[in-house]
């Protein structure tokens, strides 16, 4: 690429750029089936946030199971594949097999991965049950090292500690080997465990009965509140949000919410469903949409299921598609209260997506910037976008990306590095360094094209 154009050429680009910028406009704007998301995935990211759902790996050779979590969801939890028993059933021997299929088929299509769970009382092998507390104590943080090792970088956040308070007035731990041998200390020492084994990853403790303001949930706020005094890492809130004519949506679930982030944390709800059907589980469900938009420290809702048919509770038909993988009237009114809309015919539009960029590090004479590329409502396999930069700034590196560039080396043509999918609503990001030889502007990104 030569190092210096022609003030003739450069006016020439720039006007060629404005035009690119301005066909670009057009192109993400024209497509108004398309404006408002018309997937669960695709509406939420339009508010920054994920739609997921927990995933079983033994249907996701079924076509309608499949086709379903990829058209709708944009995060997965694997459902019992990550647990205790499933990755370490006897102690030191790892199987990941099952939990690395749905890691697999997330990371293909640009999903996001919550790992569920590292240390919980179920699901917890017999061998565990057994150990003396030295042992136990070995055995917890070898388990946590282990399997965010496995999985290191690719999990957005983990469960590190799952359900450790008890029900009911007592505000109490619940027994369990690791509360009954190592104490209090034991969900402390997992969490700075788990912070040293996967620093990206956001750290979260998960529960349920704390959906709103109770003893339980006062707990969970007290040791949330003195983890953060303390510098214990912990990034986020778990809400797992199981609701049944016995256990409504609270009254006060936004506000539960907004209190725990105010502590510093993200909340995130874990493990939603709703047992009913029709009206009141569609107005319920959009109540707890409506709540978790409002608090803008939720950064994302995953439901326990995709279909009624393989629900943990399928008597109760508490999920967004029936056993049939019908949209249920809880489907519609959940993607409308996310912003979204079926688009008329219910036909996802063309493919489309969106890129938009931050910058990252900055030193005195260079910064990294980052672009997200996001799809749109449908999924799409491929993308493109470029990045201009300011002559005489210089693009160095990139990262996540396959670059090239145009005569002038200002303007960056960039494309997927491998596999360009994406589900509908999913993200993926590219990153760069720009030289800037005394310009620090940031560069102009171009309209995304997607295929
Ligand atoms: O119980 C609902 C959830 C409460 N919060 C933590 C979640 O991890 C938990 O998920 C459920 C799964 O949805 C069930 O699928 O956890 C259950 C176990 O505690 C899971 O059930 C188990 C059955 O008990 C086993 O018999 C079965 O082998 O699922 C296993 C795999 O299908």
């Amino acid at each position: 690429m030569p190092s210096s154009t022609s003030s003739r050429a450069r006016r020439a680009l720039v006007l060629g750029l404005t035009g690119l910028l301005a066909a670009g406009g057009l192109a993400t704007t024209s497509g108004t089936a398309e404006a408002a998301g018309s997937t669960l995935g695709a509406a939420a990211a339009e508010t920054g946030r994920y739609f997921g759902t927990a995933v079983a790996a033994n249907h996701l050779g079924e076509a309608q199971y499949a086709s379903t979590l990829d058209a709708e969801f944009t995060s997965v939890t694997p459902e019992n594949e990550m647990k205790w028993d499933a990755v370490e059933p006897s102690r030191g021997s790892f199987n990941f097999s099952s939990a690395d299929q749905i890691v697999s088929h997330a990371q293909s299509r640009g999903m996001k991965v919550r790992g569920h769970t590292l240390v919980w009382h179920s699901q917890l092998p017999g061998w565990v049950s057994g150990l003396s507390a030295t042992d136990l104590r070995t055995a917890m943080n070898n388990h946590i090292n282990q399997v965010m090792a496995h999985y290191k970088g690719k999990i957005h956040s983990w469960d590190v500690v799952n359900e450790a308070f008890q029900d009911g007035s007592s505000g109490a731990r619940r027994s369990s080997p690791f509360q009954d041998k190592l104490g209090n200390g034991f969900i402390e020492e997992a969490f700075r465990t788990a912070r040293a084994a996967d620093p990206a990853a956001k750290l979260c403790y998960n529960d349920y009965n704390t959906d709103g303001v109770n003893a339980k949930s006062n707990a969970v706020y007290t040791m949330v509140k003195d983890f953060k005094a303390r510098g214990v890492p912990i990034d986020c809130v778990g809400f797992q949000s199981h609701f049944n004519s016995a256990s409504p949506v609270p009254a006060d679930y936004q506000s539960n919410l907004q209190r725990f982030a105010d502590l510093g944390v993200d909340v995130q709800i874990t493990e939603l469903d709703i047992e009913g059907s029709g009206t009141s589980q569609a107005t319920s469900y959009s109540n707890v949409v409506k709540a978790c938009l409002a608090v803008t420290r939720c950064t994302g809702i995953t439901v326990w299921g995709i279909t009624d048919k393989y629900s943990w509770r399928s008597s109760g038909t508490p999920l967004l598609f029936d056993s049939n993988y019908n949209k249920k009237p809880a489907y519609t009114t959940v993607l409308t209260t996310l912003g979204g809309s079926s688009g008329g015919g219910g036909t996802p539009g063309g493919a489309t997506c969106t890129a938009t960029y931050s910058k990252q590090e900055e030193w005195s004479d260079r910064f990294n910037g980052k672009v997200t590329i996001t799809a749109g409502s449908s999924p799409i396999t491929s993308w493109s976008t470029t990045v201009t930069v300011t002559s005489p700034q210089k693009t160095i590196a990139t990262w996540n990306g396959s670059p090239t560039w145009d005569s002038s080396g200002n303007v960056m043509t960039m494309r997927p590095n491998g596999n360009g999918s994406l589900a509908a609503g999913a993200s993926t990001s590219f990153g760069f360094t720009v030289m800037k030889n005394g310009n620090s502007a940031a560069p102009a990104i171009g309209a995304c094209t997607a295929s």
